[in-house]
Protein backbone atom coordinates (compact mmCIF):
# COMPACT_ATOMS: atom_id res chain seq x y z
CA UNK A 1 0.00 0.00 0.00
CA UNK A 2 1.53 3.39 -0.91
CA UNK A 3 0.71 6.59 1.45
CA UNK A 4 1.44 9.63 0.92
CA UNK A 5 2.16 12.65 3.72
CA UNK A 6 1.70 15.28 2.00
CA UNK A 7 0.67 19.08 2.42
CA UNK A 8 -1.50 21.32 -0.05
CA UNK A 9 1.45 23.20 -2.25
CA UNK A 10 4.33 22.14 -0.63
CA UNK A 11 7.04 19.60 -2.15
CA UNK A 12 5.13 16.85 -1.86
CA UNK A 13 2.76 18.21 -4.64
CA UNK A 14 5.53 16.40 -7.39
CA UNK A 15 4.59 12.63 -5.82
CA UNK A 16 0.98 13.38 -5.75
CA UNK A 17 1.26 14.54 -9.45
CA UNK A 18 3.41 11.08 -10.05
CA UNK A 19 0.51 9.17 -7.80
CA UNK A 20 -2.32 10.01 -10.30
CA UNK A 21 0.09 9.31 -13.79
CA UNK A 22 0.79 6.17 -12.35
CA UNK A 23 -3.21 5.28 -11.16
CA UNK A 24 -2.16 2.81 -8.75
CA UNK A 25 -4.23 3.33 -5.57
CA UNK A 26 -3.19 5.39 -2.52
CA UNK A 27 -4.25 7.02 0.61
CA UNK A 28 -3.28 10.77 1.43
CA UNK A 29 -2.25 11.35 5.25
CA UNK A 30 -2.38 15.46 5.87
CA UNK A 31 0.59 17.16 7.62
CA UNK A 32 -0.63 20.57 7.99
CA UNK A 33 2.67 22.65 7.63
CA UNK A 34 1.09 26.10 9.03
CA UNK A 35 -0.04 24.22 12.25
CA UNK A 36 3.40 22.30 12.43
CA UNK A 37 2.36 18.89 12.52
CA UNK A 38 5.80 17.91 10.77
CA UNK A 39 7.20 18.57 14.30
CA UNK A 40 4.83 16.69 16.29
CA UNK A 41 6.84 13.40 17.14
CA UNK A 42 4.87 10.86 15.10
CA UNK A 43 5.12 12.49 12.00
CA UNK A 44 9.70 12.57 13.16
CA UNK A 45 8.98 9.05 13.88
CA UNK A 46 8.30 8.59 9.98
CA UNK A 47 10.68 11.51 8.71
CA UNK A 48 13.23 12.55 11.56
CA UNK A 49 14.25 15.65 9.05
CA UNK A 50 10.37 16.50 9.73
CA UNK A 51 9.63 17.39 5.35
CA UNK A 52 7.33 16.45 3.39
CA UNK A 53 6.79 14.37 1.06
CA UNK A 54 7.81 11.12 2.64
CA UNK A 55 5.71 8.20 0.64
CA UNK A 56 4.93 4.77 2.75
CA UNK A 57 5.79 1.73 0.72
CA UNK A 58 4.36 -1.08 2.27
CA UNK A 59 4.60 0.42 6.24
CA UNK A 60 8.23 1.67 5.06
CA UNK A 61 9.50 5.63 4.65
CA UNK A 62 10.59 6.81 1.57
CA UNK A 63 11.53 10.41 1.88
CA UNK A 64 12.88 13.20 -0.50
CA UNK A 65 10.70 13.89 -3.72
CA UNK A 66 13.78 13.13 -6.58
CA UNK A 67 13.80 9.55 -4.49
CA UNK A 68 10.11 8.73 -4.06
CA UNK A 69 9.25 10.10 -8.44
CA UNK A 70 12.28 7.93 -9.13
CA UNK A 71 10.17 4.78 -6.95
CA UNK A 72 6.95 5.76 -8.72
CA UNK A 73 8.44 5.29 -12.25
CA UNK A 74 10.83 2.51 -12.27
CA UNK A 75 8.16 0.42 -9.98
CA UNK A 76 4.83 1.41 -12.49
CA UNK A 77 6.79 1.43 -15.47
CA UNK A 78 3.70 1.30 -17.71
CA UNK A 79 3.24 5.03 -16.81
CA UNK A 80 6.09 6.30 -19.12
CA UNK A 81 7.42 8.32 -16.47
CA UNK A 82 11.14 7.44 -17.33
CA UNK A 83 13.04 6.45 -20.64
CA UNK A 84 13.21 3.06 -21.37
CA UNK A 85 15.51 0.75 -19.37
CA UNK A 86 18.84 0.40 -21.55
CA UNK A 87 18.95 4.36 -22.11
CA UNK A 88 21.87 5.03 -19.85
CA UNK A 89 22.67 8.63 -21.24
CA UNK A 90 18.61 9.55 -20.72
CA UNK A 91 18.41 8.83 -17.44
CA UNK A 92 21.57 10.39 -16.44
CA UNK A 93 19.91 13.57 -17.69
CA UNK A 94 16.83 12.75 -15.48
CA UNK A 95 19.32 12.80 -12.97
CA UNK A 96 21.43 15.78 -13.73
CA UNK A 97 17.78 17.83 -13.66
CA UNK A 98 16.52 16.30 -10.57
CA UNK A 99 19.39 17.22 -8.76
CA UNK A 100 20.04 20.76 -10.27
CA UNK A 101 16.21 21.25 -9.30
CA UNK A 102 16.62 19.97 -5.70
CA UNK A 103 19.77 21.43 -4.90
CA UNK A 104 20.15 24.64 -6.81
CA UNK A 105 16.40 25.30 -7.55
CA UNK A 106 14.84 24.44 -4.58
CA UNK A 107 17.19 26.16 -1.75
CA UNK A 108 16.96 29.49 -3.98
CA UNK A 109 14.18 30.62 -2.48
CA UNK A 110 15.62 30.87 0.82
CA UNK A 111 18.18 32.88 -0.68
CA UNK A 112 16.00 35.52 -1.49
CA UNK A 113 13.79 36.20 -4.66
CA UNK A 114 16.72 37.83 -7.02
CA UNK A 115 18.33 34.48 -6.64
CA UNK A 116 15.22 33.03 -7.13
CA UNK A 117 14.15 34.90 -10.17
CA UNK A 118 18.40 33.95 -11.13
CA UNK A 119 18.00 30.88 -10.89
CA UNK A 120 15.04 30.21 -13.12
CA UNK A 121 16.88 32.35 -16.02
CA UNK A 122 19.18 29.27 -15.67
CA UNK A 123 16.20 26.80 -16.01
CA UNK A 124 14.91 28.94 -19.03
CA UNK A 125 18.32 28.68 -21.14
CA UNK A 126 18.49 25.22 -19.81
CA UNK A 127 14.69 23.98 -20.85
CA UNK A 128 15.58 26.03 -24.27
CA UNK A 129 12.64 25.66 -26.83
CA UNK A 130 12.00 21.87 -25.72
CA UNK A 131 8.88 20.34 -24.92
CA UNK A 132 10.10 18.43 -22.14
CA UNK A 133 13.04 18.13 -19.99
CA UNK A 134 14.74 15.11 -21.76
CA UNK A 135 13.40 13.60 -24.73
CA UNK A 136 9.69 12.76 -23.55
CA UNK A 137 7.51 13.46 -20.43
CA UNK A 138 9.43 12.56 -17.04
CA UNK A 139 9.71 12.61 -13.65
CA UNK A 140 12.03 15.61 -14.19
CA UNK A 141 9.25 17.55 -15.76
CA UNK A 142 6.98 16.82 -12.40
CA UNK A 143 9.45 18.18 -10.50
CA UNK A 144 10.56 21.53 -12.46
CA UNK A 145 6.60 22.00 -12.76
CA UNK A 146 5.81 21.80 -8.91
CA UNK A 147 9.00 24.87 -8.27
CA UNK A 148 8.01 26.54 -11.11
CA UNK A 149 4.11 26.26 -9.91
CA UNK A 150 5.37 27.76 -6.44
CA UNK A 151 7.53 30.60 -8.36
CA UNK A 152 4.53 31.58 -10.57
CA UNK A 153 2.09 31.95 -7.84
CA UNK A 154 4.49 33.66 -5.43
CA UNK A 155 5.95 36.20 -8.20
CA UNK A 156 3.63 36.06 -10.97
CA UNK A 157 7.01 36.57 -12.70
CA UNK A 158 6.66 38.14 -16.87
CA UNK A 159 6.40 35.61 -19.67
CA UNK A 160 8.85 37.38 -21.86
CA UNK A 161 11.37 36.68 -19.32
CA UNK A 162 10.46 32.70 -18.81
CA UNK A 163 9.14 32.14 -22.37
CA UNK A 164 10.14 28.30 -22.39
CA UNK A 165 9.11 27.42 -18.75
CA UNK A 166 5.77 29.14 -19.15
CA UNK A 167 5.04 26.99 -22.15
CA UNK A 168 6.21 24.10 -20.14
CA UNK A 169 4.04 24.71 -17.55
CA UNK A 170 0.80 24.85 -19.89
CA UNK A 171 1.35 21.59 -20.88
CA UNK A 172 1.97 20.43 -17.48
CA UNK A 173 -1.49 22.13 -16.33
CA UNK A 174 -3.28 20.08 -19.36
CA UNK A 175 -2.41 17.35 -17.65
CA UNK A 176 -5.07 15.28 -16.41
CA UNK A 177 -3.07 13.96 -12.96
CA UNK A 178 -1.96 17.54 -12.62
CA UNK A 179 -5.54 18.95 -12.44
CA UNK A 180 -6.51 16.25 -10.65
CA UNK A 181 -4.06 17.18 -8.09
CA UNK A 182 -4.68 20.71 -7.54
CA UNK A 183 -8.19 19.53 -7.08
CA UNK A 184 -7.86 17.01 -4.60
CA UNK A 185 -9.43 18.40 -1.37
CA UNK A 186 -12.92 18.43 0.11
CA UNK A 187 -13.31 17.78 3.61
CA UNK A 188 -11.64 19.89 5.90
CA UNK A 189 -10.34 23.30 5.15
CA UNK A 190 -6.92 24.85 6.35
CA UNK A 191 -8.17 27.18 8.83
CA UNK A 192 -8.25 30.65 7.25
CA UNK A 193 -6.70 32.80 9.70
CA UNK A 194 -3.44 30.70 11.00
CA UNK A 195 -0.62 31.68 9.15
CA UNK A 196 2.30 29.52 8.81
CA UNK A 197 6.02 31.31 10.12
CA UNK A 198 7.30 32.10 6.10
CA UNK A 199 9.90 30.10 6.21
CA UNK A 200 6.95 27.14 6.07
CA UNK A 201 5.23 28.97 3.72
CA UNK A 202 4.55 26.84 0.71
CA UNK A 203 1.36 28.38 -0.52
CA UNK A 204 0.36 31.50 -1.95
CA UNK A 205 -3.13 33.02 -0.56
CA UNK A 206 -3.91 35.05 -3.69
CA UNK A 207 -4.12 32.07 -5.86
CA UNK A 208 -7.14 30.56 -6.43
CA UNK A 209 -5.78 27.29 -7.57
CA UNK A 210 -3.77 26.83 -4.77
CA UNK A 211 -6.98 27.84 -2.32
CA UNK A 212 -8.61 24.56 -3.94
CA UNK A 213 -5.68 22.45 -3.89
CA UNK A 214 -5.58 23.69 0.06
CA UNK A 215 -8.78 21.80 0.65
CA UNK A 216 -7.22 19.20 1.94
CA UNK A 217 -8.15 16.52 5.00
CA UNK A 218 -6.37 13.30 6.01
CA UNK A 219 -7.05 9.96 3.81
CA UNK A 220 -8.71 11.40 0.70
CA UNK A 221 -10.46 8.86 -1.46
CA UNK A 222 -8.62 9.42 -4.48
N1 LIG B 1 14.86 17.95 0.05
C1 LIG B 1 13.47 17.74 0.35
C2 LIG B 1 12.80 19.08 0.58
C3 LIG B 1 11.37 18.94 1.05
C4 LIG B 1 10.90 20.26 1.66
O1 LIG B 1 11.63 21.26 1.72
N2 LIG B 1 9.64 20.27 2.13
C5 LIG B 1 9.12 21.44 2.79
C6 LIG B 1 7.79 21.86 2.20
S1 LIG B 1 7.98 22.60 0.57
C7 LIG B 1 8.86 21.08 4.25
O2 LIG B 1 8.41 20.01 4.54
N3 LIG B 1 9.13 22.03 5.15
C8 LIG B 1 8.88 21.87 6.53
C9 LIG B 1 10.09 22.15 7.38
O3 LIG B 1 11.19 22.32 6.84
O4 LIG B 1 9.93 22.20 8.59
C10 LIG B 1 12.79 16.97 -0.78
O5 LIG B 1 13.22 17.12 -1.93
O6 LIG B 1 11.85 16.23 -0.51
Amino acid sequence: MLTLYFSPGASSMATHIALNEIGAPFELNYIPLHQHANREAGYLGVNPEGKVPTLMIDGRALTEVAATLWYLARRYPAAGLLPQYGDIEGEARIISWMSFIASTIHPARRAGNDRWREVFVLAEQRLGRSEWTVDRYSIADIHLFRLFWRFVHALHPDRGTYPNLHAHYDRMMARPAVQKTLKAGGGRRQPARVRAPSHLRCTSARDSRTRAYSRASARLPV
